[in-house]
């Protein structure tokens, strides 16, 4: 697939790696709803060696984002993350929401085909509803990208977060904490790819842990998913008494369980495990007499950046390789507060490791 680039010297590339900053979007970039300004390796990156494609350069590249949800704090850091990636990248960015509704976001599919764009990233979707328009697009001869929904095709690029590891190293550290005997409320909903593959490392934990045992599952995902899974995790908590732990592996759904939590005044016996990372989770987690001990996650910004550096690479017919995984940490609240850590900024540079410039490196583009 690699594409012999044109001769062009090492000037060009850094004059048009600093040209490239002033460009258009199709939305606002950096404006996602209050969430964190995204982070970006490019201080630590070396200054790129070859200059942008011509298309890049002027500014002709749109790239179709058709989104299944786009409410809570994941979904915004991400979103600030693709918009400043688009940014860097002198790309047009036009984003869809199905705003959890997924024949709306199967449609928003469809529109964006038609529109041909030079690339589509879908992030997330059911594979009912969005794999037969995945397969339109990509008969179309569009490069496609696909965050966290199993696109069904062998054409399509794949990005996840590596969801084994991100439930196996929450729950390592439960059996840790718990000596591996524990009653455990389980939060799951079923048909999110990322979930379920979550669901796929709690299942073989369990067999793998006999004195781990799940006594209750509880689960939504909505527009308000934490505050219906408080309720859920009241109503659990309440009718199992001898609860010591939840796995909560989404922040909405950690969020609604530490509510749930600490409305019932059950911080010093009950532990919550979560997924996913932001500076309000943060800020939740380091409360004091906070029962959210742990949570496993990458950056999102980080992971929306990388989405978008995908994209564009197959429209340059650079090698991108078909499956990308974006490897996560574990967070404790431990480890947040010793490092007096309060944010996402302070918390990659605590760990730096959550910036990956080279899954989907860019070689024309500064901080890729
Ligand atoms: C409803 S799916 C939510 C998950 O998507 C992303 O993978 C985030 O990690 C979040 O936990």
């Amino acid at each position: 697939m690699r594409t012999t680039r044109p001769l062009l010297g090492v000037f060009a590339g850094l004059l048009a790696a600093v040209t490239l900053t002033g460009c258009t979007q199709g939305t606002p970039g950096g404006d996602a709803g209050g969430a964190s300004a995204p982070s970006t390796a490019a201080s630590q990156a070396p200054a790129p060696t070859v200059s942008a494609p011509p298309r890049f350069a002027s500014g002709d590249v749109d790239i179709a984002l058709v989104r299944q949800l786009s409410s809570g704090d994941y979904f915004e850091q991400w979103l600030a993350g693709a918009q400043a990636e688009a940014k860097a990248l002198n790309v047009t960015l036009n984003i869809s929401s199905g705003d959890g509704n997924n024949d709306k976001q199967a449609l928003n599919l469809q529109q964006a085909v038609n529109q041909r764009p030079d690339a589509i990233i879908v992030d997330h979707g059911f594979a009912d509803t969005i794999q037969p328009e995945i397969k339109k697009a990509v008969d179309a001869g569009i490069p496609l990208v696909a965050f966290d929904v199993d696109p069904g095709s062998d054409e399509a690029v794949s990005l996840d977060q590596d969801d084994h590891q991100i439930a196996s190293k929450a729950l390592d550290l439960l059996k840790a904490d718990t000596n591996g005997s524990a009653k455990v409320i389980y939060v799951y909903v079923a048909g999110f790819a990322p979930l379920d593959r979550r669901n796929e490392t709690w299942t073989q934990f369990k067999q793998d842990n006999p004195g781990i045992e799940q006594v209750a599952q509880i689960g939504v995902v909505n527009n308000s998913t934490a505050s219906a899974v408080a309720d859920q995790a009241k109503a659990a908590l309440q009718a199992n008494p001898g609860v010591t732990a939840i796995f909560a592996p989404y922040d909405e759904f950690a969020k609604g369980a530490v509510l749930a939590v600490k409305e019932l005044g059950l911080q010093d016996q009950v532990k919550v495990y979560g997924a996913d990372i932001s500076t309000a989770d943060i800020g939740l987690m380091t409360e004091p007499g906070s029962p959210w001990v742990a949570t496993a996650a990458t950056d999102p910004s980080n992971v929306g950046r990388v989405a978008v550096r995908a994209a564009a690479l197959l429209v340059a017919e650079e090698q991108v390789g078909h499956e990308l995984k974006v490897p996560p940490a574990l967070i404790t609240q431990q480890k947040l507060r010793d490092g007096g850590i309060a944010n996402i900024e302070q918390l990659v540079t605590a760990i730096p490791e959550l910036l990956t410039p080279d899954v989907a490196r860019v070689p024309w583009a500064a901080g890729s």
